[in-house]
């Protein structure tokens, strides 16, 4: 029947408050809780030894502890996030360093216009430069006013929330400057290299395979 195929249809994509509407990307679902996404274990360490290291196309290497880290400006953001698996949560409060105020301790070679950014366990992804150094990029390390729980990246993660999640980077370990671009994890296994979330840019390719724990939410917080 043509009414049921309809309902279907509608609790498929649940209605959005009209004043809210412009800020779900097409394709997305709002959800209020935060699911939990990645790959391999959540990882543990020792805050003595933990370093961020920034290194490539810059004139001196730097490394920081997470005791400088905490000595930079720190910096509020309430913005929206969109995950590709099609969730989409708003109002996240995040607090952290910019990571245009962190760039600045360093000099940057002239040649440097992509950046890899380096997580455990064995991930990395691919941003331009340019869209690293807005007022809404952010080195996490609270969420709501708190502690950020080691499962949503604590020690320190990336937020990039004008792209998808998987952009923003949890438990990260390296900012490497490049002067050409190189495809991350996820760009290298069927992702878009951009993430634009407002043009769908999901997937590089067509019917590419994409492994089967990605699509299914591991638990919430
Ligand atoms: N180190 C690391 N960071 C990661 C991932 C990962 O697998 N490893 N997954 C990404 C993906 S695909 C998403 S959707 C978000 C999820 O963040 P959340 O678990 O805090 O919601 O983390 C991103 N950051
Ligand atoms: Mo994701």
């Amino acid at each position: 029947m043509n009414d049921k195929a309809d309902r279907i249809k509608r609790m498929k994509l649940p209605p959005v408050d009209p004043a809210l509407a412009h800020r779900l990307p097409p394709g997305q679902i709002l959800t209020e809780r935060f699911p939990i996404l990645h790959e391999g274990e959540v990882p543990t360490y020792d805050m003595d030894k933990w370093t961020l290291r920034i290194f490539g196309e810059v004139e001196a290497e730097k490394q920081f502890s997470y005791a400088e880290l905490m000595r930079l400006p720190q910096r509020k953001l309430v913005t929206d996030i969109h995950c590709v698996t099609r969730w989409s949560r708003f109002d996240n409060e995040f607090e952290g360093i910019r990571f245009r105020d962190l760039l600045e301790t360093v000099q940057i070679k002239p040649q440097a216009k992509y950046v890899m950014i380096h997580a455990d366990y064995d991930y990395d992804t691919n941003l331009p430069l340019s869209e690293l150094l807005g007022d809404n990029v952010l080195l996490a390390h609270k969420w709501g006013g708190e502690k950020l729980t080691a499962k949503h990246g604590w020690p320190l993660r990336l937020v990039v929330p004008h792209l998808y999640f998987w952009k923003s980077a949890k438990w990260i370990r390296g900012i490497e400057l490049m002067s050409e671009d190189r495809p991350g994890f996820w760009e290298r296994n069927g992702f878009h290299n951009e993430a634009d979330p407002f043009k769908e840019q999901r997937f590089s390719g067509e019917a590419l395979p994409i492994p089967e724990d990605e699509w299914e939410r591991k638990e919430y917080d």
